[in-house]
């Protein structure tokens, strides 16, 4: 079955990589989120490009969720030895797909074909095509430290150099109103047999995507049945500060916020079965709830969870 799968980082890797032992490679479509994506020492970084393709390639640090496994982190010592900013850990390897995405990017290539580059490069079969080739950020104001007023964060300044750990007062993506969706983006949407939400952060990995004109209209016009799993199980995000920021959103923090967020194209939301109480809920907004286990502590439970998504009603 043709999938197309919506995603951001850690979340869905895990999902990914289950889906990818149950598909031909090149019967899944991924679709990833660009807003995290910052200017380090003057390099392009993606995360979440490289957390998926990294994730496909069987080469993800699991333990952190980014980065490369067995990475080492020399390069990033000696910057520290040269007084350069080192709050956001480059790993050697994970360097030279930040190298060579910046010369072919500097070369003029756009960002869609150098990512289908690198996964070719790293052996991935399955399609990785970022939401734009445009730039879209995601920008967190937070409560501002000094007089002079609320700060605007990156949304790395705000993850990894803050640590999450900062009052959130909005959330916005900055020139998402100008992005265009990538090539093959729509596309693939239209084309899937099914549609795949992630297990990501609904605010900063899938929100980036949905922000992206004309991407919500082709999840609204797909025939495929749209599928997601929640990344809110019994009131808190599995991982990350989904939770936070969905509250800023005025999201409630559960599967009927997630389902609102989704709307109207969500069909079916799968939730952990502690999470039956909001089956009432989901149901009221035409969302076909599923109960399973959501959490995959390992590649047994990645799997699992992706034959419930490929079984889902519908599909
Ligand atoms: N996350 C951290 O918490 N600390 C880091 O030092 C860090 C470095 C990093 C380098 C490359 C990369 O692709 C991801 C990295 N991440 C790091 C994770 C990143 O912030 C998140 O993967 C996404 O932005 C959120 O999904």
């Amino acid at each position: 079955v043709k999938v197309t799968a919506i995603a951001g980082g850690t979340g869905a890797a895990k999902l990914l990589r289950g889906l990818a032992a149950c598909l031909a490679p090149r019967d899944l479509t991924v679709i990833g989120n660009t807003g995290d994506d910052a200017e380090v020492w003057g390099l392009y970084v993606s995360p979440d490009l490289d957390t998926i393709t990294y994730a496909l390639a069987g080469r993800l640090d699991t333990a952190r969720g980014w980065g490369l496994a067995g990475d080492t982190f020399r390069c990033l010592g000696a910057m520290a030895e040269l007084g350069a900013e080192t709050w956001f850990n480059l790993g050697d390897r994970d360097l030279a797909t930040h190298l060579a995405r910046t010369a072919a990017l500097g070369a003029g290539a756009p960002l869609s074909i150098v990512t289908a580059d690198i996964a070719r490069s790293l052996g991935v079969d399955a399609r990785v095509l970022p939401m734009s080739d445009d730039p879209v950020r995601t920008r967190i104001r937070v409560a501002g430290a000094t007089a002079a007023g609320d700060d605007w964060l990156t949304f790395q300044e705000y993850f990894v150099r803050e640590k999450a750990l900062v009052e959130v007062l909005e959330v916005a993506y900055a020139g998402a109103p100008r992005a265009r969706p990538a090539p093959g983006v729509v596309e693939a949407i239209a084309e899937a047999e099914l549609i795949v939400i992630c297990p990501s952060n609904p605010v900063t990995s899938i929100g980036p995507v949905l922000a992206v004109p004309g991407i919500p209209a082709a999840l609204t016009a797909a025939r495929a049945p749209i599928v997601g799993v929640s990344p809110i199980v019994s009131g808190t995000a599995v991982s990350g500060p989904a939770a936070q920021l969905m509250r800023v959103r005025g999201i409630p923090v559960s599967p009927v916020g997630v389902a609102q967020a989704y709307a109207p194209w969500l069909g079916v939301l799968l939730i952990d079965s502690g999470d039956r109480a909001c089956v009432p809920g989901l149901l009221a907004q035409g969302v076909t709830p599923v109960l399973t286990e959501i959490l995959m502590p390992d590649h047994e439970r990645e799997v699992a969870l992706a034959r419930r998504v490929l079984e889902a009603p519908g599909v």
